[in-house]
């Protein structure tokens, strides 16, 4: 099952090869419910589908009502090592290391609902950094009760530049305007996507050629996704729920940094594909 916020109609819903409308239904109030999957059937199970329908022709809102957005890091050896690398400084790359094996994930405040971007919307690097990167990351989406109910897919935008000269300065290199982009869909599977090898794929194009492409599956994952969302509900409550990003396992080469125009597209199986174009953010 597939949940779509669309401009034009409202939430629309992908169930066994058809689209329905749930029109009348909020975001948050629709998607923060336990056993998420079996409350939209029930919903489904009274009412037609929509006839020669073309979700194509529509635009696709983030799928995000109020809910705040967090991230985890380090949560891949890719994405440790290549953190340590960028680090000025010995003692900040240690931080890496450590968290990477400590029982205690790194977890961070990401994005206000406002400053998140949709599909096919502008992601933008900073003026102020040189080096920056996407991460594709496999966000879930957790109620209020603390239950997973879905996944989509997320791109961390993160200056290289700003990060690597200390790690404190990792609110400024990550939590800019339109430095977080989700979607196209909030996926509401049988069960966890982490029961199946599911793909994640980063493709960036420049000038209309492909210029980096490379996949991970999430069993390359350090963590599993119970224990990031336990540790991000000890310490708040979340009352239409929230997403949190699950970490980047791929990183590309150093020589590679992010360009205006670049097409950035992160896929995900089952999920499906997050389009965005890169811009210098502007005021
Ligand atoms: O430690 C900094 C952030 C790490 C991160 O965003 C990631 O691993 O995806
Ligand atoms: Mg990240």
């Amino acid at each position: 099952m597939k949940i779509y916020n669309t401009k034009e109609e409202g939430i629309i819903v992908f169930f066994k090869d058809q689209y329905y409308s749930l029109k009348e239904y909020g975001w948050d109030d629709l998607v923060n419910q336990v056993h998420l999957r079996a409350k939209v059937k029930l919903i489904l199970d009274d009412r037609l589908p929509l006839v020669n329908f073309d979700i194509s022709k529509l635009t696709l809102l983030p799928p995000i009502g109020q809910q705040e957005v967090w991230a985890s890091g380090v949560t891949y050896l890719r994405s440790k090592n290549a953190r340590m690398a960028e680090s000025q400084s010995k003692e900040g790359g240690d931080f890496y290391d450590k968290v990477y094996v400590a029982e205690r994930p790194e977890l961070f405040f990401k994005s206000t609902a406002a400053r998140v971007v949709g599909p096919l919307g502008e992601v933008n690097i900073r003026p102020d950094s040189t080096w920056d990167v996407p991460e594709p990351e496999l966000t879930l989406f957790i109620t209020s009760e603390g239950s997973i109910e879905g996944y989509t897919a997320g791109n961390d935008m993160s200056s290289r530049s700003i990060e690597g000269q200390n790690p404190l300065y990792l609110p400024q290199a990550k939590m800019y305007e339109k430095s977080a982009a989700l979607g196209p869909c909030l996926y509401v599977p049988k069960e966890s996507v982490f029961k199946a090898n599911t793909q994640i794929r980063l493709k960036i194009s420049r000038g209309g050629e492909v210029c980096f492409d490379e996949s991970i599956g999430i069993d390359q994952m350090k963590r599993n996704e119970v224990e990031l969302k336990d540790y991000l509900m000890y310490g708040y409550t979340f009352p239409v729920g929230v997403y949190l990003m699950t970490g980047t396992g791929i990183v590309p080469p150093d020589s590679f940094t992010l360009a205006a125009g670049d097409v950035v597209s992160i896929s995900i199986d089952g999920i499906g594909e997050l389009v965005n174009t890169v811009a210098v953010l502007q005021k």
